[in-house]
Protein backbone atom coordinates (compact mmCIF):
# COMPACT_ATOMS: atom_id res chain seq x y z
CA UNK A 1 0.00 0.00 0.00
CA UNK A 2 1.29 3.38 -0.93
CA UNK A 3 2.10 5.48 2.12
CA UNK A 4 -0.35 8.74 2.23
CA UNK A 5 2.91 11.22 1.86
CA UNK A 6 0.80 13.35 4.11
CA UNK A 7 3.24 14.70 6.93
CA UNK A 8 3.48 18.83 8.25
CA UNK A 9 6.49 20.14 8.06
CA UNK A 10 8.11 23.37 9.88
CA UNK A 11 10.71 24.59 7.55
CA UNK A 12 8.78 23.55 4.13
CA UNK A 13 5.90 22.77 2.00
CA UNK A 14 5.44 19.92 -0.19
CA UNK A 15 2.90 19.81 -2.90
CA UNK A 16 2.36 16.44 -4.63
CA UNK A 17 2.88 15.99 -8.53
CA UNK A 18 1.31 12.85 -9.08
CA UNK A 19 -0.59 9.91 -6.84
CA UNK A 20 2.21 7.55 -7.06
CA UNK A 21 5.36 9.54 -5.89
CA UNK A 22 7.00 12.86 -6.40
CA UNK A 23 6.47 16.14 -4.45
CA UNK A 24 7.20 20.12 -5.07
CA UNK A 25 9.43 21.83 -1.99
CA UNK A 26 8.88 25.01 -1.24
CA UNK A 27 10.31 26.99 1.10
CA UNK A 28 14.15 26.21 1.20
CA UNK A 29 17.06 28.10 -0.64
CA UNK A 30 19.51 25.67 -1.23
CA UNK A 31 22.17 28.14 -2.05
CA UNK A 32 22.24 28.73 1.76
CA UNK A 33 23.68 26.49 4.53
CA UNK A 34 21.17 24.64 5.37
CA UNK A 35 20.33 23.94 9.40
CA UNK A 36 20.03 20.56 10.62
CA UNK A 37 15.96 20.66 11.31
CA UNK A 38 15.71 22.06 7.43
CA UNK A 39 17.78 19.11 6.06
CA UNK A 40 15.78 16.90 8.20
CA UNK A 41 12.53 17.91 7.14
CA UNK A 42 13.93 17.64 3.39
CA UNK A 43 14.82 13.87 4.14
CA UNK A 44 11.19 13.02 5.47
CA UNK A 45 9.98 14.73 2.44
CA UNK A 46 12.26 13.07 0.37
CA UNK A 47 11.95 9.57 2.12
CA UNK A 48 7.86 10.29 1.50
CA UNK A 49 7.44 11.25 -1.84
CA UNK A 50 10.78 8.95 -3.30
CA UNK A 51 11.35 12.05 -5.45
CA UNK A 52 11.05 15.66 -4.79
CA UNK A 53 12.21 18.82 -7.05
CA UNK A 54 13.13 22.45 -6.01
CA UNK A 55 12.23 25.28 -8.30
CA UNK A 56 13.90 28.68 -9.25
CA UNK A 57 17.40 27.96 -7.65
CA UNK A 58 20.29 30.13 -8.17
CA UNK A 59 23.34 27.70 -7.66
CA UNK A 60 27.06 27.71 -8.34
CA UNK A 61 28.49 24.41 -8.65
CA UNK A 62 30.21 24.80 -5.04
CA UNK A 63 26.84 25.81 -3.48
CA UNK A 64 25.11 22.52 -5.25
CA UNK A 65 28.29 20.38 -4.11
CA UNK A 66 28.17 22.05 -0.66
CA UNK A 67 23.96 21.09 -0.64
CA UNK A 68 25.15 17.62 -1.95
CA UNK A 69 27.84 17.08 0.53
CA UNK A 70 25.38 17.36 3.60
CA UNK A 71 24.13 13.72 2.43
CA UNK A 72 27.06 11.79 2.42
CA UNK A 73 30.17 11.35 0.24
CA UNK A 74 30.14 12.09 -3.66
CA UNK A 75 29.79 9.14 -5.91
CA UNK A 76 32.43 9.42 -8.98
CA UNK A 77 30.75 8.18 -12.13
CA UNK A 78 33.11 5.21 -13.30
CA UNK A 79 32.45 5.53 -16.84
CA UNK A 80 31.41 9.75 -17.49
CA UNK A 81 33.73 12.24 -17.22
CA UNK A 82 33.04 15.18 -14.40
CA UNK A 83 33.64 18.66 -15.11
CA UNK A 84 37.14 19.75 -15.42
CA UNK A 85 36.24 22.51 -12.94
CA UNK A 86 34.42 20.20 -10.46
CA UNK A 87 35.08 16.33 -11.13
CA UNK A 88 32.33 15.93 -8.75
CA UNK A 89 29.75 17.00 -11.48
CA UNK A 90 28.78 15.75 -14.33
CA UNK A 91 27.24 17.86 -16.64
CA UNK A 92 24.80 16.48 -18.81
CA UNK A 93 24.37 17.96 -22.07
CA UNK A 94 22.93 17.34 -25.26
CA UNK A 95 23.15 19.73 -28.74
CA UNK A 96 20.96 19.68 -31.55
CA UNK A 97 22.80 17.77 -33.26
CA UNK A 98 23.22 15.03 -30.96
CA UNK A 99 20.73 12.63 -31.22
CA UNK A 100 21.03 10.29 -28.37
CA UNK A 101 20.47 11.64 -24.78
CA UNK A 102 22.14 10.51 -21.33
CA UNK A 103 19.77 8.16 -19.27
CA UNK A 104 17.12 7.65 -21.78
CA UNK A 105 15.89 4.59 -21.01
CA UNK A 106 14.20 3.57 -17.06
CA UNK A 107 17.20 2.82 -14.99
CA UNK A 108 18.52 3.10 -11.40
CA UNK A 109 21.82 5.36 -11.21
CA UNK A 110 24.83 3.10 -11.17
CA UNK A 111 23.04 -0.15 -9.88
CA UNK A 112 26.13 -2.00 -11.44
CA UNK A 113 28.39 -1.06 -9.04
CA UNK A 114 28.64 -2.58 -5.33
CA UNK A 115 27.29 0.24 -3.48
CA UNK A 116 24.88 1.96 -5.88
CA UNK A 117 24.65 5.69 -5.48
CA UNK A 118 21.68 6.58 -2.74
CA UNK A 119 20.48 9.89 -4.12
CA UNK A 120 21.02 12.15 -7.56
CA UNK A 121 20.97 15.74 -7.77
CA UNK A 122 20.00 16.91 -11.04
CA UNK A 123 20.22 20.86 -11.15
CA UNK A 124 18.73 22.73 -14.86
CA UNK A 125 20.77 25.30 -16.37
CA UNK A 126 19.53 25.62 -19.70
CA UNK A 127 16.14 23.68 -20.66
CA UNK A 128 14.18 23.36 -24.42
CA UNK A 129 11.44 25.53 -24.52
CA UNK A 130 9.49 22.10 -24.18
CA UNK A 131 10.43 18.50 -23.95
CA UNK A 132 12.93 17.15 -22.14
CA UNK A 133 11.05 16.18 -19.36
CA UNK A 134 11.85 13.31 -17.05
CA UNK A 135 9.89 10.44 -15.20
CA UNK A 136 10.22 8.96 -12.24
CA UNK A 137 8.55 5.43 -11.28
CA UNK A 138 7.88 4.58 -7.56
CA UNK A 139 9.41 0.49 -6.46
CA UNK A 140 7.49 0.09 -3.35
CA UNK A 141 4.39 0.08 -5.46
CA UNK A 142 5.94 -1.81 -8.54
CA UNK A 143 6.79 -4.73 -5.60
CA UNK A 144 3.23 -4.25 -3.59
CA UNK A 145 1.57 -4.89 -6.76
CA UNK A 146 2.94 -8.04 -7.66
CA UNK A 147 0.87 -11.23 -6.56
CA UNK A 148 1.79 -13.17 -3.60
CA UNK A 149 2.65 -16.37 -5.88
CA UNK A 150 5.07 -13.64 -7.80
CA UNK A 151 6.46 -12.25 -4.52
CA UNK A 152 7.28 -15.83 -3.51
CA UNK A 153 8.88 -16.59 -6.79
CA UNK A 154 11.30 -14.00 -6.54
CA UNK A 155 11.90 -13.49 -3.39
CA UNK A 156 15.50 -15.08 -3.38
CA UNK A 157 16.49 -14.03 -6.99
CA UNK A 158 19.57 -11.77 -7.37
CA UNK A 159 20.38 -9.48 -10.72
CA UNK A 160 23.64 -9.33 -12.61
CA UNK A 161 23.97 -5.76 -13.41
CA UNK A 162 26.41 -4.51 -16.00
CA UNK A 163 27.53 -0.85 -16.43
CA UNK A 164 28.83 -1.17 -20.30
CA UNK A 165 27.93 -3.14 -23.86
CA UNK A 166 24.34 -3.23 -23.07
CA UNK A 167 22.42 -5.56 -24.91
CA UNK A 168 19.92 -3.03 -25.60
CA UNK A 169 22.57 -1.48 -27.56
CA UNK A 170 23.50 -4.44 -29.36
CA UNK A 171 26.92 -4.89 -26.81
CA UNK A 172 28.79 -1.55 -28.16
CA UNK A 173 30.63 0.13 -25.76
CA UNK A 174 29.74 3.64 -23.93
CA UNK A 175 32.85 4.76 -25.63
CA UNK A 176 31.80 3.74 -29.11
CA UNK A 177 28.13 4.82 -28.83
CA UNK A 178 29.12 8.44 -27.76
CA UNK A 179 31.69 8.47 -30.67
CA UNK A 180 29.12 7.77 -32.42
CA UNK A 181 26.70 10.49 -31.18
CA UNK A 182 29.16 13.16 -31.10
CA UNK A 183 28.51 13.51 -27.53
CA UNK A 184 29.11 16.40 -25.96
CA UNK A 185 29.84 14.19 -22.97
CA UNK A 186 33.10 12.72 -22.24
CA UNK A 187 33.59 8.56 -21.42
CA UNK A 188 36.55 7.54 -19.07
CA UNK A 189 37.69 3.97 -18.80
CA UNK A 190 36.71 2.88 -15.33
CA UNK A 191 40.31 1.33 -14.60
CA UNK A 192 39.78 -0.86 -11.85
CA UNK A 193 36.60 0.50 -10.57
CA UNK A 194 34.28 -2.50 -10.01
CA UNK A 195 31.07 -2.29 -13.17
CA UNK A 196 29.11 -5.49 -12.88
CA UNK A 197 27.66 -6.23 -9.64
CA UNK A 198 25.27 -8.74 -8.05
CA UNK A 199 22.02 -7.64 -6.05
CA UNK A 200 18.83 -8.67 -4.86
CA UNK A 201 16.07 -8.43 -6.43
CA UNK A 202 13.72 -7.62 -3.82
CA UNK A 203 15.68 -4.80 -1.65
CA UNK A 204 14.58 -3.62 1.80
CA UNK A 205 14.99 0.23 1.83
CA UNK A 206 17.67 1.14 4.38
CA UNK A 207 15.66 3.68 5.52
CA UNK A 208 12.26 3.04 5.55
CA UNK A 209 12.69 -0.43 5.78
CA UNK A 210 9.77 -1.30 3.12
CA UNK A 211 10.56 -4.09 0.35
CA UNK A 212 10.77 -2.62 -3.00
CA UNK A 213 11.35 -4.17 -6.45
CA UNK A 214 15.16 -3.57 -6.92
CA UNK A 215 15.12 -3.63 -10.93
CA UNK A 216 16.63 -1.76 -14.03
CA UNK A 217 18.02 -1.61 -17.34
CA UNK A 218 21.36 -2.37 -16.08
CA UNK A 219 19.80 -5.40 -14.97
CA UNK A 220 21.25 -8.29 -17.75
CA UNK A 221 20.29 -12.05 -15.81
CA UNK A 222 19.90 -13.49 -12.90
CA UNK A 223 22.55 -14.64 -10.70
CA UNK A 224 23.10 -19.03 -11.77
CA UNK A 225 20.66 -18.42 -14.29
CA UNK A 226 21.15 -18.59 -18.55
CA UNK A 227 20.39 -15.01 -20.48
CA UNK A 228 17.57 -17.12 -22.21
CA UNK A 229 16.34 -18.30 -18.55
CA UNK A 230 16.19 -14.36 -17.16
CA UNK A 231 15.05 -12.49 -19.69
CA UNK A 232 11.06 -13.38 -19.86
CA UNK A 233 11.25 -12.05 -16.00
CA UNK A 234 13.33 -9.19 -16.47
CA UNK A 235 10.85 -8.27 -19.04
CA UNK A 236 8.10 -9.23 -17.38
CA UNK A 237 9.29 -6.99 -14.40
CA UNK A 238 10.60 -4.05 -16.00
CA UNK A 239 7.57 -4.09 -17.93
CA UNK A 240 5.39 -3.87 -14.57
CA UNK A 241 7.66 -1.70 -12.75
CA UNK A 242 6.72 1.41 -15.14
CA UNK A 243 3.20 0.82 -14.87
CA UNK A 244 1.70 4.51 -15.31
CA UNK A 245 0.23 4.30 -12.23
CA UNK A 246 3.65 4.19 -10.44
CA UNK A 247 4.86 7.11 -12.27
CA UNK A 248 5.14 11.10 -12.34
CA UNK A 249 6.80 13.26 -14.88
CA UNK A 250 8.93 16.71 -13.89
CA UNK A 251 8.86 19.23 -16.52
CA UNK A 252 11.87 21.48 -15.52
CA UNK A 253 12.63 25.18 -15.59
CA UNK A 254 15.94 26.59 -15.35
CA UNK A 255 16.79 26.43 -11.91
CA UNK A 256 14.93 23.24 -11.19
CA UNK A 257 16.52 20.85 -8.81
CA UNK A 258 15.67 16.97 -8.33
CA UNK A 259 16.67 15.16 -5.89
CA UNK A 260 15.96 11.56 -6.20
CA UNK A 261 16.50 8.49 -4.03
CA UNK A 262 17.69 5.95 -6.35
CA UNK A 263 17.24 2.74 -3.56
CA UNK A 264 13.47 3.29 -4.40
CA UNK A 265 12.88 4.88 -8.12
CA UNK A 266 13.52 4.45 -11.68
CA UNK A 267 13.74 7.16 -13.80
CA UNK A 268 13.63 8.07 -18.02
CA UNK A 269 14.90 11.31 -19.32
CA UNK A 270 12.62 12.04 -22.21
CA UNK A 271 14.72 12.45 -25.49
CA UNK A 272 12.13 14.61 -27.25
CA UNK A 273 13.62 17.84 -28.01
CA UNK A 274 16.07 17.14 -31.10
CA UNK A 275 16.26 21.06 -32.27
CA UNK A 276 17.00 22.33 -29.13
CA UNK A 277 19.87 21.92 -26.33
CA UNK A 278 19.56 20.94 -22.78
CA UNK A 279 22.38 21.41 -20.00
CA UNK A 280 22.20 19.83 -16.79
CA UNK A 281 24.04 19.69 -13.34
CA UNK A 282 24.12 16.30 -11.90
CA UNK A 283 25.69 14.99 -8.38
CA UNK A 284 25.08 11.43 -7.36
CA UNK A 285 25.77 10.64 -3.38
CA UNK A 286 27.18 7.00 -2.28
CA UNK A 287 24.90 4.56 -1.43
CA UNK A 288 24.96 1.57 0.48
CA UNK A 289 25.23 -2.49 -0.40
CA UNK A 290 22.11 -3.30 -1.08
CA UNK A 291 20.42 -6.36 1.33
O1 LIG B 1 18.73 14.19 -17.76
C1 LIG B 1 17.89 13.62 -17.06
O2 LIG B 1 16.73 14.01 -16.95
C2 LIG B 1 18.27 12.41 -16.26
C3 LIG B 1 19.52 11.76 -16.76
C4 LIG B 1 19.93 10.65 -15.87
O3 LIG B 1 19.60 9.52 -16.07
C5 LIG B 1 20.72 10.97 -14.66
O4 LIG B 1 21.08 12.11 -14.46
O5 LIG B 1 20.96 10.05 -13.89
FE1 LIG C 1 20.17 8.28 -14.39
Amino acid sequence: MNVLRNSTYQRLETHKIAGALGAEVEGVDLSQELDDETLAEIRSALLDNCVIFFRNQSLTPDQQLAFARRWGEIHFHPFMEGMKSHPEILEIVKTPTEKKNFGGSWHTDQMFSPQPAMGTMLYAKQVPSAGGDTMFTNQYLAYESLSDGMKRMIADLRTVCVGDHFKGHGGKSRKEIHAANQSSMRVKDPGDVQTTSVHPLVRTHPETGRKLLYIGGHVQSFDGMTDAESEPLIEFLMKHSVRPEFTCRFRWETGSLAFWDNRCVQHFAINDYPAETRIMHRITVCGDTPF
